[in-house]
């Protein structure tokens, strides 16, 4: 039996490496069940000390282990390989055997649907061959592949191809093996080591860098998908231009691979010189691809490019500093993202993310700061914090320091640790430094964990305006003593007279209270924390009439929309005290006013009329009953479609012949239809139901028949089911479509539900083994379908329980990663608490992976 350590790991407790390793050899036989893995490592002693070797190892099985040619003792316990040396520097050789066929859990070497591919971050290198597995031993590699040339025609892996050549095996088979030899000159960890080998179709193209290199860029896809990978190799020329535009930055090897594989734990992967991708990240047309999945392409391929700088070339010291290249990358490709796009609709749906997702990480068990300090399994700290919190952060230095400073802080960043292994402390000193500007109060952000709550208090006088705001973070048993965080807030003041601007900036708040004066002789509303300014709950209570005055004259776009929101919220969270009629009535007007403004671009138009998700409102609570919420959000739906029915279905039928293409004007026009058909899709009046159908009939692009699906759902399930039926009919074989249909399915807002699911999980295109199925049927039910999974009687919840026991063993990871909305159950009202509660007590008593061990024994802690 496999003993499995549990124990944390803490930040305090880092010490430098004992070895390095200047020099990794790597010779593969690539074999189904029993791939032969040699390495050979030139070890360096780090100092004086007289420690033997500890190597992390995950392997099948350790079959030698030669010091200088010389086989010597070695010893496997608890995941480590153990062996007696007291060398300064010596040539270090292991052979093992790994199975990459069984492998369901994707992290180490794996094979599925005929492809051999690699997944190492954060720590599966060991699961490939024994390693000082850890972000600051960097070394230069150099790895040979050996494997059936007929079955695998494309070996790859980091750097350049140096050689290459024909060998027959020795057995009796007389079968030819191909081998191949890789060399990365850059020096890098083990987490960033890929390989991959399979039987692709390859798509090129070339980049001629700023200072005139030409890259080969080679995308690799399934035999038969050459015409879907168009978008992502145009995404790719668009990010590495722009990294050299904005940042200065060029790419640093010759070639730049990506392969998309089908198999995949996570979105992608930045390996260096050989990113793995996630399927759903690379293919897209128009048949079958919507424009969110454009979108996700080009950024995710945006992140995996950025990471080169951001991640490789300066990569972290060890992993709680993973926020050091995924908050920076993501705010990168966020950047990227606005500059390609729009940047207010970029600045919502980051904030949606924040509120939904992140807030609710950060009120539940498993909260951490952006820079963790204690850590058991490192797959679970992929999070939104780290990603989503810290690039907020970033941005937020972004804010204090200006364009030309934040840039100034990069370019001493690269300046002072290319080629190193570092920690957020480092970054925010080059930010610091290079714009001699004292960053220590802001280091709160990496430090301390949970969402603060900014409290407005405003009181106007004849002259001025007196803004006073305090800031608190919630209180955790262990936590010290929080200290205030900077916070940047911008503003804007609106005269109430006719909504002209006033004034608009940034101030900073950085005390635990503060009163901010505007002077002003006239009567002002106050708009707040424009474009998001930090990622704070702010607690305000502003009447209707401001809010609407808001909606209509704010400047700033994400403000409009987001006291839009707040419009809703208004009629939500005080629903308990009878609301009175009026109120509702000017919700309605306004969205009325928004519908029929031709002034409003339709992107932003769309955002305004945008429904809040469930998610977003149940945030909100302190105390969350489901049927609470989505019994007066239907209320109110219905209230506004009684109202708005004409207005909102002639503005449909406007929106007909929208050109296809991810072009930005029809993404919008399409964008606003989907969200006047969801309104018109709570409605029961039969002209729906053949618009609907017209919707589906007509278009000519997935975006629209992916709307008339989801409205399809709302409307009746008789009607779903005929649009799923054409469609699985169309579009045979086509897996990612295949996970559009079953993400409605499991949408499905009534106890019907639980049938089709079983049903769909019976298709040929569905495996519990591949992640992508598996989060699109059964991950849309957990996350998107809270009329079911929070059914009062439990039973969404004991779903929930029983699909984790079973995936939990296939893929930890992605079991860990769908626990989620269990973490919460104290958030709940009594009754659905005490059953979240009995699901998570059922699920403590078994034997769990790590993964799910620490989230599990964190919520009941
Ligand atoms: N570094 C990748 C994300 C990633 C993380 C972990 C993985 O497996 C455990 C896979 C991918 C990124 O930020 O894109
Ligand atoms: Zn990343």
């Amino acid at each position: 039996m496999i003993v499995m350590t549990t124990e944390a790991k803490y930040l305090k407790d880092y010490q430098t490496p004992d070895f390095f390793i200047p020099e990794t050899e790597l010779f593969f036989n690539l074999d189904d069940e029993h791939t032969l893995v040699r390495s050979k490592l030139q070890m360096k002693r780090n100092g004086e000390h007289t420690r033997g070797l500890v190597l992390d190892c995950q392997v099948k099985q350790v079959l030698r282990v030669l010091i200088n040619g010389n086989q010597t003792d070695f010893n496997v316990e608890q995941e480590q390989l153990k062996i007696d040396v007291d060398l300064a520097e010596f040539e270090l050789e292991i052979e093992v055997t790994v199975d990459p066929i069984n492998n369901t859990a994707l992290e180490g070497l794996y094979k599925s649907a005929g492809v051999f591919c690699t997944q190492c971050e954060a720590e599966s290198f060991r699961r490939i061959t024994p390693y000082l597995d850890r972000p600051d031993v960097l070394s230069v590699f150099t790895v040979t592949i050996f494997a059936d040339a007929e079955l695998y025609p494309h070996m790859l892996s980091n750097g350049n191809l140096i050689d290459s050549g024909l060998v027959t095996e020795d057995d009796d088979s007389n079968k030819q093996l191909r081998w191949v030899k890789w060399r990365d000159p850059h020096p890098k960890p083990s987490y960033l080591f890929a390989l991959v080998a399979g039987d692709f179709d390859l798509l090129t193209d070339t980049f001629v860098t700023q200072s005139g290199r030409t890259v080969d860029l080679e995308l690799f896809v399934d035999k038969g998908n050459l015409h879907l990978g168009h978008h992502a190799m145009a995404s790719l020329v668009k990010s590495m231009a722009w990294d050299e535009q904005r940042y200065g930055l060029e790419y640093d090897l010759d070639k730049y691979m990506v392969v998309a594989v089908d198999f995949f734990n996570m979105g992608a992967m930045e390996n260096k010189g050989l990113n793995v991708f996630n399927s759903k990240y690379v293919l897209a047309d128009l048949n079958t691809a919507t424009d969110i999945d454009y979108h996700g392409i080009e950024a995710v391929i945006g992140h995996e490019y950025f990471h080169n700088w951001t991640g490789n070339r300066v990569t972290c010291r060890d992993w709680f500093q993973l926020s050091l290249k995924e908050g920076l990358t993501v705010f990168r490709d966020q950047q990227f993202s606005a500059d390609m796009g729009s940047e207010v609709i970029e600045r919502i749906s980051h904030a949606n993310v924040m509120r939904t997702m992140q807030f609710a990480e950060d009120s539940g068990p498993m909260a951490h700061p952006i820079r963790p300090e204690k850590v058991i399994e490192m797959n679970n700290f992929y999070t939104v914090t780290v990603y989503d919190k810290g690039a907020e952060v970033i941005r937020m230095m972004h804010s204090l320091l200006g364009e030309s400073g934040f840039r100034a802080g990069m370019d001493l960043y690269f300046k002072r640790h290319d080629g190193n292994a570092v920690t957020c402390d480092d970054f925010v000193s080059a930010m610091a430094d290079a714009n001699n500007k004292d960053l220590t109060q802001f280091q709160n952000w990496y430090s301390q964990a949970g969402t603060p709550s900014v409290v407005v208090s405003e009181k106007q006088t004849d002259t001025a305006l007196e803004l006073t705001l305090s800031q608190s973070l919630p209180t955790r048993p262990a936590a010290e003593q929080n200290k205030p965080l900077v916070i940047p807030v911008k503003y804007e003041l609106l005269a109430n007279s006719d909504g002209r601007s006033l004034e608009r900036g940034t101030v900073i708040f950085d005390k635990t209270e503060q009163m901010f004066t505007f002077n002003c002789s006239e009567p002002v509303t106050l708009v707040l924390f424009e474009n998001f300014s930090a990622p704070v709950k702010v607690q305000r209570t502003l009447t209707q009439e401001q809010l609407i005055h808001i909606v209509k004259y704010a400047s700033d776009a994400f403000c409009r929309w987001d006291s839009m929101q707040s419009l809703w919220l208004q009629q939500i969270n005080g629903a308990s005290d009878t609301i009175l009629d009026k109120s509702r009535q000017g919700l309605i007007e306004v969205i009325e006013y928004v519908l029929n403004n031709d002034d409003i671009e339709t992107s932003i138009k769309a955002e305004l009329l945008t429904i809040p998700s469930y998610t977003s409102i149940a945030e909100t609570f302190d105390v969350i009953n489901p049927s609470h919420i989505l019994k007066v959000k239907a209320e109110i739906t219905q209230q506004i479609i009684e109202s708005l029915f004409e207005t909102i279905n002639a503005l449909v039928q406007n929106l007909t012949n929208i050109e296809d293409g991810y072009i930005q004007s029809s993404v919008a026009q399409r964008r606003l239809k989907h969200i006047l058909l969801t309104y018109l899709s709570h409605s029961k009046n039969s002209d729906v139901e053949r618009l609907i159908r017209q919707v589906y009939l007509d278009s000519t692009n997935m975006t629209e028949k992916v709307s008339a699906l989801e409205s399809a759902r709302v409307y009746s399930v008789a009607l779903l089911d005929d649009l799923l039926k054409d469609m699985d009919t169309q579009f045979t074989d086509n897996v990612l479509v295949f996970d559009k249909m079953t993400s409605a399915v499991a949408r499905i807002p009534h106890a019907e539900v639980y049938g089709k699911m079983a049903l769909w999980a019976e298709h040929k295109l569905f495996s519990d083994k591949n992640p992508n199925r598996v989060r699109s049927l059964f991950g849309a039910f957990i996350m998107n379908n809270p009329e079911q999974f929070h059914d009062e009687s439990g039973k969404g919840y004991q779903f929930l329980a029983d699909f984790l026991k079973k995936m939990d063993k296939l893929n930890p990871q992605l079991a860990s990663r769908m626990i989620s909305p269990l973490l919460s159950w104290q958030r709940y009202e009594p009754a659905r608490k005490d059953l979240m509660k009995q699901q998570l007590t059922q699920l403590s008593k078994l034997e769990l992976s790590k993964d799910l061990y620490e989230k599990v024994s964190s919520a009941l802690g």
